[in-house]
């Protein structure tokens, strides 16, 4: 268990970094990813930044400040393009590479520093021995997502994006660097196909589509990427780096599509849209880091992670979304959460993706940067948050804080999304924050908590309490 208790999003609720790449240094976890605001109208509006936290204490973030500018590469000298998805991998010297596209050139940019969280300063663009950049060659497909693996002088690098119907890309594709860390020394070759070019392979419905990332497990190769549909983490492994990949499976949906354990298979849990991360060891136990998604759109995700379950055979179980990821097991039960820490959030129409008109979203007042707590907006007739897990004893009340213009509203308390209404919280129109309560004989035992809005208007849900 952390010491301090962890939530899903690990980072505190004014933070938006997606497409996170998870890496232990030392004993510390540090986080590289994009960096989305609050509010955003693009994808990836920030500078780099970083966090860690100690192996063993996941719920204690560190803010590690800007790592690298987007103004830092000499292409981007005025900051007009974004920095997409990085990656980091430590060089043949002992120095820490940061790998990164930036949104408008299929080029990949190499940054470097000497310590993990930075600053990282440009380094160049990786090449081929000619000086033709990669990506700009003829027959080149365009860079995008890389994701690094140096063995010894050599560093692998996976990259790609495959929309559907694009014939001209082909799906990920890897080369080899030489120890400079810029110079390829063996071509591109596909390594996991687009859906254009899947059938017949064993990756139908699960085609490459951005995301690359790769990391070795007992051996083996694991390249872990986003499927075609977007919402799903998958991995394929190999015995080789550059060769030979096998779709393995689903690691995790951030709709929780197909886990079956407590609801259908095929049945949404929550508005979903593109993911993008990938796994890693940490204290022994193996985690996948993807992304949520808040406000109602695609610009301001949020890094979430959960435990997998390694098998014998190499293959991982795919792991379903919960508020409690890195915590390494249930939360207390009884104490007042935050709403934000919802994983499953939903309509009576369970969407798929985002868009749903009138839908509820996790938000936050203020602007991004604010350090405003998180909370649900729009909780209208029959939407439902869902909490996972709390290890449950004697909870005999269930409180909500709630505000705006609900009117004759209530929330529906229950420990399965389907499951007997165990109590029933009336709640008033208010315009602040107020908290309302009801008896609810919670069983004992580790629970989910759902709460669905019944009434008129809408509600705004900051926290909920066990007691
Ligand atoms: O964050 C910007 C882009 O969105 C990434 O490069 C993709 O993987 C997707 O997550």
């Amino acid at each position: 268990m952390s010491a301090k208790q962890a939530f899903n999003p690990y980072l505190p609720s004014w933070e938006y970094i997606p497409d996170g790449e998870p890496y232990v240094f030392g004993d510390r976890v540090y986080v590289y990813g994009s960096h989305d605001f609050f509010n955003g109208y693009v994808f990836c509006m920030g500078d780099y930044v970083c966090w860690s936290a100690p192996v063993d204490d996941l719920g204690n973030w560190r803010y590690e400040g800007v790592i690298y500018p987007r103004n830092a590469d000499p292409l981007n000298k005025e900051g007009k393009m974004c920095l997409y998805a990085p990656d980091v991998t430590v060089g043949p010297d002992g120095r820490y590479y940061l790998y990164y596209v930036l949104d408008k050139i299929s080029i990949v940019s190499v940054a470097v520093s000497d310590t993990p969280a930075g600053r990282y300063e440009f380094y160049g663009y990786v090449h081929y021995p000619d000086g033709t950049r990669l990506g700009e060659r003829e027959g080149d497909e365009p860079q995008f997502d890389p994701g690094v693996l140096t063995e010894g002088d050599r560093t692998y690098l996976y990259t790609g994006f495959c929309g559907r119907g694009d014939k001209s890309r082909t799906g990920a594709r890897a080369v080899t660097l030489d120890k400079d860390m810029l110079t390829v020394i063996t071509d591109p070759v596909l390594i996991v196909p687009g859906s254009e070019y899947s059938a017949g392979t064993g990756y139908e419905g699960h085609a490459f589509f951005e995301a690359s990332s790769i990391r070795k497990v007992k051996g083996r190769y694991y390249f872990i990427y986003s499927s075609e549909v977007m919402h799903e983490l998958c991995y394929a492994v190999s015995d080789e780096p550059l060769r030979g990949f096998k779709y393995g499976g689903v690691l995790v949906s951030n709709t929780d599509l197909h886990i079956s354990s407590y609801k259908p298979a095929e049945l949404p849990m929550a508005m979903g849209a593109n993911n993008h991360g990938s796994i890693e060891q940490i204290n022994g136990e193996w985690y996948i880091f993807y992304h949520r998604h808040t406000n109602g759109t695609w610009y301001s995700r949020q890094g979430c992670a959960e435990k997998l379950t390694l098998n014998e055979d190499g293959s991982f179980e795919q792991a379903m979304i919960t508020s409690c990821g890195l915590n390494g097991g249930p939360l207390e039960g009884r104490r007042e959460y935050p709403a934000y820490i919802a994983c499953n959030l939903f309509t009576e129409k369970h969407s798929l993706y985002l868009g749903e008109p009138g839908a509820p979203k996790i938000t936050q007042d203020g602007r991004d940067g604010d350090e405003e707590p998180g909370y649900i907006a729009g909780m209208c007739e029959g939407c439902t948050a869902g909490f996972k897990f709390f290890d449950c004893k004697g909870v005999h009340r269930v409180s909500v804080t709630t505000r705006g213009y609900a009117f004759g509203g209530s929330f529906e308390v229950r420990t399965k999304w389907d499951g007997e209404v165990l109590a029933v919280i009336n709640i008033d129109s208010t315009n602040v924050w107020e908290t309302f309560s009801a008896e609810a004989a919670i069983p004992d035992g580790v629970n989910a908590i759902y709460l669905t809005y019944r009434g008129g208007g809408t509600a705004m849900l900051k926290s909920f309490t066990l007691e």
